[in-house]
């Protein structure tokens, strides 16, 4: 079998090839141009993955670079993992996300109908879409109303995968997934920030963590497993959306708690409050009803959100002591 995945140097990126590698899968990465090459595969390198993966350059803004991919090699199966993702600079560049989390997966979806129509096709959706949420616990048949330029760049694509999977017969599916973290989440998300942070003043290299919205509630569940749960849609007869989550929320206090007491701090004496790191509009609260996903195809989260920043805080701890060396 044979995956292309756009976003292969990202979190996901990064444990979806070796969760497929591990099935024998020929795995291609999209990768654009970058003048920092030797730092693009970081994630993979720390894998171990680096080098079983096939590098070939593109661009989601980059109509043929895609169809020539899809042309060239002819994959089974498309994970469409690219994006900007971060929810705080979707507001400084709305344009931008807009082009690359909306239109870009409008690009992949067009390069596969014209070079490739019978691979399939998976979509990276977002809880984000929910935003202002109209349902205590959000499922597929939650409405949606996004209260970012990302929330609403993702559910431009999210209808533009429905809409290719009903107009061209097409095996088009959207994984909509709350948020999952790792010891290979970006810096600037809120679990590794407060992680690095945990590590940084359990080590003396800091005095104090600045944090925006500590009330915020998400439903964060593990990179790894979220994986997993996208490669099962695809291996379905009948393509479909589905929610990915935990089922639990809990505050980003509440997240960081439990970091610091992972490290034997305690979060309230080094939390500082930092207004900056508001948004203009927040997302209050998140929660997901996975059942369809588990009922369909068994999937049901396993890692706690204690034994996540737990993993979090040590894996942070071990590059400090690392690069220390
Ligand atoms: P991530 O770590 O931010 O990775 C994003 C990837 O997209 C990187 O590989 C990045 O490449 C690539 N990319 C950005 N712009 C591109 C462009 N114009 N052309 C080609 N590639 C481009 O994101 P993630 O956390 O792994 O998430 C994966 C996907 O799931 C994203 O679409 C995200 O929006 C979505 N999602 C994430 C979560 C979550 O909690 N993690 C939840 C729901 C949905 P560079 O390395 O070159 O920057
Ligand atoms: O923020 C609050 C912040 O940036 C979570 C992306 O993967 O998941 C992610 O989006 C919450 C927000 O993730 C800080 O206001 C407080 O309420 O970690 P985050 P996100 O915005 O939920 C969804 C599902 C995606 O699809 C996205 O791609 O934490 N918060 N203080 C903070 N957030 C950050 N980043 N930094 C802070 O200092």
């Amino acid at each position: 079998m044979k995956a292309l995945i756009t976003g292969v140097t990202g979190q996901d990126g990064a444990y979806l090839s070796q969760f497929l590698l591990n099935k024998g899968y020929h795995v291609t990465g999209m990768i654009r141009r970058s003048a920092s090459a030797d730092m693009l595969g970081e994630r993979l390198r720390w894998l171990g993955i680096l080098d079983e993966i096939e590098l070939l350059d593109g661009d989601l803004n980059d109509l043929s670079s895609l169809i020539r991919l899809m042309a060239d090699h002819k994959p089974d199966e498309v994970y469409n993992l690219a994006a900007q993702s971060f929810v705080a600079t979707s507001w400084q560049q709305p344009l931008l996300t807009g082009q690359v989390t909306g239109l870009g997966a409008v690009n992949v979806l067009e390069a596969l109908r014209i070079a490739h129509p019978q691979a399939r096709f998976y979509q990276a959706s977002s809880s984000e879409m929910f935003g202002k949420i109209r349902e205590p616990v959000q499922s597929e048949t939650t409405p949606f109303y996004p209260r970012s330029p990302y929330g609403a760049a993702k559910l431009y694509a999210h209808c533009m995968t429905v809409n290719y999977r009903e107009s061209f017969g097409m095996h088009a599916s959207s994984g909509i997934l709350f948020n999952h973290e790792s010891p290979l989440r970006g810096i600037e998300f809120v679990t590794r920030h407060i992680s690095d942070g945990v590590a940084r003043i359990k080590l003396g290299l800091a005095t104090e963590l600045p944090l925006g919205n500590l009330d915020a509630r998400r439903d964060w569940g593990h990179a790894k497993e979220y994986v997993q749960a996208m490669w099962l849609m695809l291996q379905q007869d009948t393509p479909d959306d589905y929610v990915i989550a935990t089922g639990r929320a809990a505050s980003v206090r509440e997240f960081a708690d439990l970091a610091f007491s992972h490290a034997g701090l305690r979060a309230a004496d080094y939390i500082k409050q930092d207004p900056a790191r508001l948004r203009p509009a927040e997302v209050d609260c998140l929660r997901g009803d996975f059942g369809k996903a588990e009922q369909k195809f068994g999937w049901r989260a396993q890692v706690t959100l204690d034994q996540l920043a737990a993993e979090m805080v040590e894996a942070d701890l071990a590059r400090y002591h690392k690069n220390s060396r």
